[in-house]
């Protein structure tokens, strides 16, 4: 049995070796570094239209944060084959394996080409279908919709998306479907742990041309600046390939890179130095590193005064900053209001330390640092005291102990970063950890006491923004939903309980699109198990027929990407992009955009889904804002690219935090915060010691993935994932010439652990923890740490021979990150028994 039901999932065997050698090598191809000229000059030659052919501007749009642009070459209504197009920013120009197998994507064979509803009398997931027509399947989501809202109130239908296709015509319609039916939404939990750690202590940077720096730093192509690019766990080389050359460019004018990270990635094997850590423990380390900077005096002074909240007063009765309102001079009228609460902005400056008086902030030229002060017999502290109390609570020596690092090691470390500037490349590897947030605060922490932020070369984070819209009103005409936002790693919690937000949530029905929440995101079983049978209806909007599709009751075949004009709004580069209709959608699929009209139609709502896909981008971008900014339709169709942070990648690239200005509410870098809140309202709440924690960066073990934990003795292996070049998450995972390089799931094994329970080379292994199993084929692997695997991830179950990878995991979380732990995961592994086919 072959396609979409064929057990495998059609997980073809065939070996057409020499397709394999030349597709493998050009696997290897991207961006422009020199070395690579000879191969880029070859390749620029197909670029060009040959005769009969027709070349449209397509973006190619998972969440890679690559949004390169595509040449899609197109004859007779057909696609031929994708090159490699020119951005405007010519340092961008790229494109990979996955972008020149686009034709065998959209012409996969098990592509979804109708709709397809559960088989009647069938389980769901069992992956019966029954072909029906669109008006068929229409019909029945309405009446669905309708009957389930009047049964279980508005909110009852939720929509769930993630990060499938960032786009603002799909967005938009959903958008505005979900407000016009008060529906809940269901957010996505990924990758918030740097996030929340970012804007928790350094706030968020906001471009006066709507973009939103969600994960902040300065643009890679400034870490040339650099002395050194110290990476934090990112696999640049394999997940963010579109920027190693730029730190490659930079190796070669002389900068210098050190890779901290569990395992020997393809770019640790490039580095000037790898330090492997036990993973989950960066935050130690950190702290360590900041314990040596004490230590030598490294410290920046200045930067501390001027920039941080290190002279504010902390009192010790309730944690708060000591302001102006604390001596008894009430706060004074200013007379702007503030936006958001629509109240009057009073002032009430916070107080610091000049000659051992309480000065205002604003008077003070060079406020003490250090030191206390009692107030009417409360005492308080400078928050700079606080911070090194922790700081020399971590030595370079205990660090070493629960990092596995020689303590040589850390002083070295040391040395290179208080060897300014330093471009801190971090990924996302720390942060899927429980304790994760808290890596990225203290890894921030670490340049704010070194003066490292806000300059050229000297940088902390990630580069990755959101447009933010130009004032259109087109999601939420009649104002925003009323249903209820649920972040996705708490809805079984959610389902279970029946409650949120202190109301009664009975969530029946789910909608998914851009999303494949059952592969992945945390504890598959959670959502087979828990949340998909608390369900009356489940809807899934797909071009394949993933883990979650086939737990659907409806699946609605869409339009792919170069099917439909689009706007990508989000990613690396900071840009929007502009994407042409390249063909007609393929077989019977819609675009997004389309079905919610139509579906609109039968709820009674389609006197507020008049326009055309087209129509809608126009009626999103053509605001006045658009116009004033260059971002109207005219201007995308015609520039393909624009920025939506002021600047120029080559000759003026973004610096975070320029001249240390923050986005707190202070204004400074708050390694201390008075109040911390939670990224997102969920069924649990901070306890005052969690409250406490949170304060500042703290080292606080993993949930799980840590020798110390009870599981432990049991499951003594930390199950860490990767992301493979052949997929992107789970996409691409069925396309056939990527199949052919890479065919089935396998895991990394170091020969320790694989000889210590008799696994052999090759042979298929079973990895378990009491939450599930999946199985795969085992690597011998001298580059994975004992006591730790490596899975590539974004299998679907079903190409498995048995189980998955999100099985394994769970779906606890940080109550303040919110945040899915994807490698915070023990486990142990033995020889499977089942049989081969
Ligand atoms: N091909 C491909 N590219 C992708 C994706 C994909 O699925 N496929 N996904 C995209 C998305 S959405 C994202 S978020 C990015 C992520 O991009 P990256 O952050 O670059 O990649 P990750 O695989 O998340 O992890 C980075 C590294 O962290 C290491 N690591 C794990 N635990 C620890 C730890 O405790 N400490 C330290 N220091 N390192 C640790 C891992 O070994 C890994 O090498 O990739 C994007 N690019
Ligand atoms: N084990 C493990 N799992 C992980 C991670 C990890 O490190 N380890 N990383 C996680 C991270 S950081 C991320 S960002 C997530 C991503 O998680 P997801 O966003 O769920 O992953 P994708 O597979 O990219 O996309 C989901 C689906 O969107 C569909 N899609 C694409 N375009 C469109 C469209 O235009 N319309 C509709 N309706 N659907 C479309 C695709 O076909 C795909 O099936 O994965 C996470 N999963
Ligand atoms: S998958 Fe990512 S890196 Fe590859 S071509 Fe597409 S956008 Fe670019
Ligand atoms: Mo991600």
């Amino acid at each position: 049995m072959s396609g979409a039901n064929s057990p495998q999932g059609g997980l073809t065997r065939r070996s057409f070796l020499k397709t394999t050698a030349a597709v493998a090598g050009a696997a290897t191809v991207v961006g422009g570094a020199s070395s690579l000229t000879a191969l880029a000059e070859n390749y620029s030659a197909g670029q060009v239209e040959a005769q009969g052919e027709q070349i449209f501007r397509g973006v190619c749009r998972p969440n890679c944060f690559g949004f390169c642009h595509i040449n899609v070459h197109v004859r007779d209504g057909r696609v031929t084959k994708t090159s490699r197009a020119e951005y405007n920013e010519e340092c961008y120009n790229r494109i990979c394996q996955r972008g020149l197998s686009h034709v065998h994507r959209i012409y996969d064979p098990e592509r979804v080409q109708y709709p397809m509803r559960r088989a009647e009398g069938t389980e769901r997931g069992a992956g019966e279908w029954e072909r029906i027509s669109w008006d068929e399947a229409l019909t029945e989501i309405a009446d669905k919709i309708k009957s389930i809202q009047s049964e279980y109130g508005e909110g009852s239908v939720a929509f769930l998306t993630a990060s499938g296709n960032q786009a603002s015509g799909i967005t938009s319609a959903y958008g505005r479907l979900q407000a016009l039916l008060n529906a809940s939404s269901i957010g996505p939990c990924l990758d918030m742990g740097s996030y929340y750690g970012m804007q928790a202590v350094a706030g968020l940077y906001i471009s006066p041309l709507m973009g939103l720096q969600m994960w902040e730093g300065n643009e890679p192509t400034d870490a040339k600046n650099a002395k050194t690019i110290v990476v934090w766990g990112a696999n640049i080389t394999d997940a963010q390939v579109q920027n190693w050359h730029l730190v490659k460019e930079a190796m070669q004018n002389g900068t210098k890179l050190v890779v901290i990270d569990p395992v020997f990635t393809q770019i640790a094997s490039k580095a000037d130095k790898w330090i492997p850590i036990r993973p989950g423990s960066d935050t130690l380390l950190k702290y360590a590193l900041m314990n040596i900077v004490l230590e030598k005096e490294a410290q920046d002074i200045e930067f501390l005064q001027q920039h941080t909240v290190a002279p504010f007063l902390v009192r010790s009765d309730t944690g708060m900053f000591v302001r102006r309102s604390d001596t008894g001079v009430e706060p004074t009228a200013t007379g702007e209001m503030n936006p958001t609460t629509g109240e009057e902005i009073m002032l009430d400056p916070y107080m610091v330390l000049v000659d051992g008086e309480l000065v205002e902030v604003t008077e003070a030229l060079t406020p003490a640092i250090e030191g206390t002060y009692d107030l009417d017999g409360v005492a308080c502290r400078t928050a700079y005291e606080l911070l090194k109390e922790e700081i020399l609570s971590h030595s370079p020596e205990e660090a070493s102990k629960l990092t596995e690092i020689p303590v040589e090691d850390i002083y070295e470390l040391a040395d290179i970063c208080m060897d300014t500037p330093v471009y801190h490349y971090e990924g996302y590897g720390p942060q899927a950890y429980n304790n994760g947030a808290h890596t990225t605060m203290a890894g921030l922490t670490l340049c704010a006491l070194l003066g490292n932020l806000g300059k050229p070369g000297a940088s902390y984070g990630a580069f990755w923004g959101v447009h933010m819209g130009l004032g259109s009103t087109y999601t939420a005409p009649n104002g925003p939903s009323t249903g209820f936002s649920i972040p996705s790693v708490d809805l079984k919690n959610v389902v279970e309980k029946g409650q949120f937000a202190g109301k009664k949530a009975d969530i029946k029905m789910l909608w998914m699109y851009s999303a494949n929440p059952l592969n992945t995101h945390t504890d598959t079983h959670a959502w087979t198990d828990v949340i998909i049978p608390a369900m009356e209806y489940v809807v899934v909007a797909d071009s394949a027929l993933t883990d979650s599709a086939r737990y659907a009751d409806m699946v609605l075949p869409i339009a792919q990407w170069f099917e439909l004009e689009e706007v990508a709004n989000a990613g690396q580069c900071s840009s929007l992009h502009y994407n042409e209709k390249a063909i007609e959608p393929l077989y019977e699929s819609k675009p997004d955009t389309q079905i919610v009209t139509e579906l609109a139609e039968k709820l009674g709502l389609g006197q507020y889904f008049t326009l055309s896909n087209e129509e809608i981008l126009e009626e999103v971008y053509n605001t006045e804002l658009g116009t004033a900014l260059g971002m109207s339709m005219n201007d995308l169709r015609e520039k393909k690219q624009i920025r939506f942070i002021p600047g120029d990648a080559e000759t003026d690239p973004h610096i975070a935090y320029k001249d240390g200005a923050f986005g707190t509410a202070s204004g400074r870098f708050e390694f201390y915060r008075e109040m911390p809140t939670v990224r997102a309202a969920t069924t649990k709440t901070p306890t005052p010691e969690e409250i406490d924690r949170d304060r500042m960066a703290h080292w606080f073990p993993p949930l799980e993935a840590w020798p110390e934990n009870e599981l432990y003795s049991k499951y003594p292996l930390v199950l860490m994932s990767e992301r493979p070049r052949y997929r992107v998450h789970s996409q691409w995972f069925n396309t056939p010439l990527l199949r052919e390089i890479d065919p089935e799931p396998f895991v990394k094994i170091n020969p320790v652990d694989a000889e210590a329970r008799g696994i052999t080379d090759g042979s298929y292994v079973e990895c378990f923890n009491d939450r599930g199993t999946a199985v795969a084929k085992a690597v011998f692997s001298e580059a994975i740490r004992p006591g730790t695997l490596l899975y590539p991830k974004g299998w679907q179950l079903n190409q498995h021979k048995a189980g998955g990878w999100s099985l394994l995991s769970s779906t606890e979380f940080d109550v303040f990150a919110v945040n899915n732990n994807f490698m915070d995961v023990l486990c142990d592994v033995r020889v499977w028994e089942g049989s081969d086919e």
